[in-house]
């Protein structure tokens, strides 16, 4: 899953794709690079942003998700988002997936994906991007995710979507330490008993950085790392900037592990 921020504030590539003819650009490339999907977001959820509007959001991602459709038919596309208005009128666009980074919270998500009959991201998230970096403590954090997980998988279900279209994240960096990000891709193992597909978000995040003691634009090769760690475990898929490289390790691991040719 390739990474298409249309923010002026996104962490690592806010600004760069605010233009609409970039963004589509910028998606194509990922195409090219060997993206099987491309995740278009109109609203940053870094550790304290602030929300934007429904109307703005749409405003950035429509026309970027319909020139994407028009440059790649058959290509499928996801549309981060925390909103079913945002998640119908995307999916009208041409997106068949949604990447909600709250695990569906809001009420209209289940029945918008159902009625599109669309696929489904369901992410764990502490709290909201505002405050979620502000001292998370769990019990323990792998069991902690997973009981959330499988009961919005549950949630899912009941609501009549199909669960069969239902992958599932623990929200790396999403109100979480170093100890925690490490702890869930240590045990991630734990998160594939779910049953359904797992994806994973490392990219360029914090905890590369204070690992590594690297700014953002120098995390590529940790971002390769925490995807090798998680994709030889089974993980199904990984949401990254980096098209290019991540393919290319990635065929390796799959070439291993005998996954596909
Ligand atoms: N991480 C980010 C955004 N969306 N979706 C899923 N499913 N999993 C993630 O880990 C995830 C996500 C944050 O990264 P990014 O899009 O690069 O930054 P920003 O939120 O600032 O736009």
């Amino acid at each position: 899953m390739g990474i298409l921020n249309v923010t002026p504030d996104s962490f690592s590539d806010g600004g760069r794709f605010e233009d609409p003819n970039a963004a589509i650009e910028h998606g194509s490339r990922l195409v090219d690079d060997g993206a099987d999907i491309v995740d278009v977001g109109g609203e940053s959820t870094r550790p304290g942003s602030d929300a934007v509007s429904a109307e703005e959001e749409l405003r950035r991602v429509r026309p970027v998700i319909e020139g994407l459709v028009e440059r790649h038919p058959a290509h499928p596309i996801s549309i981060d988002t925390r909103k079913a208005e945002v998640a119908a009128a995307a999916i009208e666009s041409g997106a068949t997936i949604v990447n909600d980074v709250s695990g569906a919270r809001d009420p209209a998500m289940f029945d918008t994906v159902r009625e599109h009959d669309a696929s489904m991201v369901l992410m764990h998230m502490r709290g909201d991007p505002r405050t979620m970096q502000q001292a998370p403590t769990y019990r323990d954090v792998v069991a902690e995710v997973k009981e959330y997980l499988r009961e919005r998988v549950e949630a899912a279900e009941f609501a009549g979507v199909d669960p069969e279209c239902v992958v599932v994240d623990p929200g790396i960096g999403f109100g979480k330490d170093l100890e925690h990000n490490l702890e869930l891709l240590r045990r991630i193992d734990a998160l594939i008993e779910i049953g359904r597909p797992v994806l994973i978000g490392p990219s360029r995040k914090r905890f590369l950085g204070t690992i590594l003691d690297l700014p953002e634009g120098e995390r590529v090769e940790g971002t390769a790392g925490a995807v090798a760690w998680a994709v030889a475990r089974g993980v199904h898929v990984v949401r990254v900037h980096d098209v290019k490289q991540i393919v290319r390790a990635v065929r390796v691991i799959d070439a291993i592990a005998k996954v596909r040719a």
